[in-house]
C-alpha cells in the first residue's frame, strides 16, 4: 500500500504561492491520450513535458496509456515487467484473451510508466464493439472512417483495462482516469457506462466543430452561439466523431480545456462549460546567466546564415549582418495558423522596406509539413556551391599561410603580390562561375505534390514575393519539418528557433498554441493573437506584453485587413530595432519563461485532479473548490527601462556601433537586465525621462 501523500507546488521567483492539502491516500492515475509515446501534435508536448512534475507527486501510482507505435516504441521506451502486481494481473489476464499489451518506462524526463495498447491487434473486435457502442449508445461509427475506428477500439480497450485493473485490486480501489481528446474520450464513457468505480477528467485540447468550422470562411467568433452543431457535424461527415466528442465531455466527472477561449467554445459547441481550464506548461530549461541562452542565439543564428548563403547564390545582393529572420511553424492549416495574415503582411513589410531604402533585409521561412517528393535540385545544388567556395577559400587560405609562414621564418615581409599563383587565381575564378546563376532562388526547398494547389504557393505567385533582387523580404518554404540529420538544413526545430529572431504566428483557431510559448522559454520574441490561448493569458498576466517581445495581434475585434496593417506594423517595427535593442528584448522575454512552467501552471491540473476524486469518491476525499487562478495578483509590470522600441530609445554610449560591439552591448545590456529585475531604475533619471515617452 503507498503512503498517504500530501501535495503542495512550490512558488517561482516573483510568481504567487499556491498550496494545497489534499491527501491522495492509495489514489491511482491513468492518463490516457493516443499521443501517449506517439508524436502526433501539441497533446504530446503537453504529455511528454508534463510528466516530470506528475510523476514526482504521484510515484508508482502513474501510469500513462497509449497505442503501440512499434517505430516510436523502438526509440523512446523501454519495455519492462509491470512492477504493480494488480496491473501485473490485469496486463497478463488481457494478453490471454487475444489482446497485445506492453508494459515500460517512457524514457522522457520523470521517466513515467507507460502501458502500450496495439489497437490493430484486436481489431477483430471492432464490428461487435461498434454494435454495443449503437445499442448503448446510440452512436453510429461508420466503416470508412480509420481514425474513428482506432477510436473505438483504444476506448474498448481502455475501458477493459481499467475494469480489469479495478478487478484485481485487492481494496476498493481509487482509480482517476484522465483522458485527452475525443480519440481517447470514449474510453470514459464506457467507463461511467458500465459504473467503473473510476474517477474521470476529459480534458479538450480543441473542438472538433470549432477546428473545421474556422478552417472554412464562417465568421466563427462572432456566431459561436448560433451554430446549429448537429447540422453543422453532420454536413462536415464528423458527427459520429462529434457524438464521441460531446459524450464524453458530458460523462466526465470534471471537465477542462486549455483556454479560457476554448472554454467559450466548448460552452457553445459542446454544450457544457468546462470545471477548469488547465494551460499548457513546458519544462523550462534555465540558464545560469543571461548571456549563455544569446550566445546560443549568435551559434544558431551563425547555422541559420550558412544555410541562406548556399540558398541564395549567385543572389547575395544583401547584408546578412543586417538580415533578421522571422519564422511560422506547425500543422499546415493555412488560414486557422494565419499563414494567410503572415504572407500580406510580408507583402506590405517588402513595399515599405523597400520605399523606405532600409538596409534590413527579411527572409520569412514557412515550416509547416506538405506533399513533397524530396529536397529539389536547385535547393541542394545551393548548398554545394557554396561548399564548394568554402573549400576553394579553405585551399587558398592554406597554400597562403604556409607561404607566409615561410617568408617569417626567414626573417623577410613577404611580397603580397606573389603569394598566389595563376593556379591559385584560376581555381578561384573557377568557383566564381560556378557560383553564378540565371534563376532566382527558389522559394520551396521541395519538390511539392501539390504544386499548383498549394496554398502559400499560390499565395506568393498573388502577392508577388519571388525572391527578386529588390525584395527586402524573402521567403523559403520547407515544406518538411526540420531535422538535425537533413542534408539541407541539418538543425532541430529547438535550434533554428533559437537562431531566429521573429516566431510569426497569427493564428484565427488556437485553442492553446505551443509555437509562441516555446519561442517565450527560449528568449525568442514572436506573435501571437488575441484568439489563440497562449495570446490571451499573456495579456492576462503581462502589462505590457509588447515590450516583453509578445506581440498580441488582434484578430478578434479587427477586420482580416486591419489585423494584416497591425501585424505589419509590428514587423516593421521589429526591423527597425537595433542590434542591442533586440538583445534586451530577448532578455525580457527569456524572463516570462517562469510563468509558462509546469512547476507553476501545473496547479491547474492537480486542482482538476483533486475535484475529481472528491466528485467520484466523496466518502473518501473531500475538495474545496479552491480556484487556483483566484489569486490573479499576479502579473508582470511593465519594464521600468526604455521599452526596446526604436523610435524610443538610444544608445546609452555615444562611442557604440551597431555590428561590432558585442562586449559593450552585452554589459550594458546585463546592466540594464538586473535593474529592471530589481527595479532600481530612477523613474526620473534624465537618461530614461523623454526616451520613451510613458508614464
Ligand atoms: C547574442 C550574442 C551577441 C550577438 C547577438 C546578435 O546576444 O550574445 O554576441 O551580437 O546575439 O543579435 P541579433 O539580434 O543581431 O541576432
Ligand atoms: C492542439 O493541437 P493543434 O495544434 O491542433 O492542442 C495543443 C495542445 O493543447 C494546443 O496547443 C493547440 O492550440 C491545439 O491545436
Amino acid at each position: 500500500m503507498p503512503l498517504p501523500r500530501s501535495l503542495s507546488v512550490t512558488s517561482l521567483s516573483g510568481l504567487d504561492d499556491w498550496t494545497e492539502e489534499f491527501d491522495l491516500g492509495d489514489a491511482v492515475l491513468f492518463e490516457i491520450a493516443w499521443e501517449v509515446a506517439n508524436k502526433v501534435g501539441g497533446i504530446y508536448t503537453v504529455i511528454q513535458t508534463k510528466a516530470r512534475l506528475t510523476s514526482e507527486e504521484w510515484g508508482e501510482n502513474y501510469f500513462l496509456v497509449g497505442p503501440y507505435m512499434e517505430n516510436s516504441v523502438r526509440t523512446q521506451v523501454e519495455l519492462i515487467e509491470p512492477t504493480n502486481p494488480a496491473l501485473k494481473r490485469t496486463i497478463d489476464n488481457m494478453n490471454s484473451s487475444g489482446c497485445k499489451l506492453y508494459f515500460g518506462r517512457w524514457l522522457i524526463e520523470g521517466s513515467p510508466y507507460v502501458v502500450l495498447i496495439d489497437v490493430g491487434f484486436t481489431a477483430w473486435s471492432l464490428d461487435r464493439w461498434k454494435s454495443e457502442l449503437w445499442e448503448n449508445c446510440g452512436i453510429g461509427v461508420p466503416w470508412f472512417d480509420r481514425e474513428a475506428n482506432d477510436a473505438v477500439l483504444f476506448g474498448f480497450l481502455t475501458a477493459w483495462l481499467l475494469g480489469e485493473y479495478a478487478a484485481q485490486c485487492e481494496e476498493p480501489p481509487h482509480i482517476l482516469a484522465h483522458f485527452h481528446e475525443w480519440l481517447a474520450g470514449l474510453g470514459l464513457v464506457l467507463c461511467r457506462q458500465r459504473q467503473l468505480p473510476v474517477a474521470t477528467i476529459f480534458t479538450t485540447h480543441a473542438t472538433l466543430l470549432g477546428r473545421y468550422l474556422c478552417a472554412g470562411s464562417v465568421d466563427f467568433y462572432n456566431n459561436l452561439h448560433k451554430f446549429n452543431v448537429d447540422k453543422e457535424a453532420g454536413d462536415r461527415q464528423i458527427y459520429h466523431r462529434y457524438c464521441l466528442e460531446r459524450a464524453a465531455a458530458h460523462c466526465a466527472h470534471v471537465f477542462t480545456t486549455v483556454s479560457h477561449i476554448t472554454a467559450i467554445e466548448a460552452e457553445h459547441l459542446l454544450k457544457r462549460k468546462p470545471d477548469v481550464v488547465t494551460p499548457n506548461g513546458l519544462n523550462v530549461k534555465k540558464f545560469s546567466a543571461s548571456h549563455e541562452f544569446q550566445n546560443l542565439h549568435a551559434h544558431s543564428k551563425a547555422r541559420i546564415q550558412e544555410f541562406i548563403r548556399g540558398h541564395f547564390y549567385g543572389h547575395l545582393d544583401f547584408n546578412l549582418d543586417k538580415s533578421v529572420f522571422l519564422f511560422i511553424a506547425g500543422r499546415y492549416e493555412f488560414s486557422n495558423k494565419g499563414a494567410d495574415v503572415f504572407l500580406e503582411a510580408l507583402a506590405r513589410l517588402n513595399y515599405l522596406l523597400r520605399v523606405n531604402h532600409s538596409e534590413v533585409t527579411v527572409i520569412a521561412f514557412f515550416i509547416m509539413p506538405a506533399r513533397t517528393n524530396n529536397f529539389n535540385i536547385e535547393t541542394l545544388k545551393g548548398q554545394a556551391v557554396r561548399k564548394q567556395l568554402w573549400d576553394t577559400a579553405q585551399t587558398v587560405k592554406e597554400k597562403f599561410g604556409k607561404k607566409l609562414y615561410e617568408s617569417l621564418l626567414v626573417g623577410q615581409l613577404p611580397d603580397v603580390s606573389k603569394m598566389l599563383d595563376k593556379e591559385d587565381f584560376t581555381m578561384m575564378k573557377r568557383a566564381i562561375f560556378s557560383a553564378q546563376r540565371q534563376c532566382l532562388p527558389p522559394i520551396c526547398t521541395h519538390n511539392m505534390l501539390d504544386d499548383s494547389s498549394d496554398p502559400i504557393l499560390n499565395c506568393l505567385r498573388r502577392i508577388g514575393l519571388f525572391n527578386s533582387s529588390s525584395d527586402r523580404v524573402k521567403v523559403i518554404f520547407h515544406p518538411e519539418f526540420l531535422s538535425s540529420t537533413s542534408p539541407l538544413l541539418p538543425m532541430d526545430y529547438e535550434e533554428f528557433v533559437r537562431g531566429c529572431h521573429l516566431g510569426v504566428f497569427p493564428s484565427y483557431y488556437e485553442p492553446w498554441g505551443y509555437t509562441p510559448a516555446e519561442c517565450t522559454v527560449m528568449g525568442i520574441p514572436s506573435v501571437s493573437t488575441n484568439l489563440s490561448g497562449f495570446g490571451c493569458f499573456m495579456e492576462e498576466h503581462i502589462a505590457d506584453p509588447s515590450a516583453y517581445g509578445v506581440y498580441i495581434l488582434d484578430r478578434r475585434y479587427r477586420s482580416v485587413d486591419e489585423s494584416c496593417s497591425q501585424l505589419t506594423s509590428f514587423l516593421l517595427q521589429f526591423c527597425q530595432q537595433s542590434r542591442r535593442q533586440r538583445i534586451i528584448q530577448r532578455n525580457r522575454t527569456e524572463r516570462l519563461s517562469d510563468l509558462l512552467d509546469w512547476r507553476y501552471l501545473g496547479r491547474y491540473y492537480i486542482s482538476a485532479r483533486h475535484m475529481a476524486l472528491a466528485k467520484a469518491f466523496p466518502e473518501s476525499y473531500y475538495y474545496e473548490p479552491q480556484d487556483p487562478s483566484s489569486k490573479k495578483g499576479f502579473r508582470y509590470p511593465r519594464p521600468a527601462s526604455v521599452p526596446p522600441s526604436p523610435a524610443l530609445s538610444r544608445h546609452s554610449s555615444p562611442h557604440h556601433s551597431d555590428d561590432n560591439d558585442d562586449d559593450d552591448e552585452r554589459y550594458n545590456e546585463d546592466l540594464e537586465a538586473e535593474k529592471d529585475r530589481l527595479n532600481i531604475r530612477q523613474p526620473h533619471s534624465p537618461q530614461y525621462r523623454d526616451k520613451s515617452g510613458l508614464p
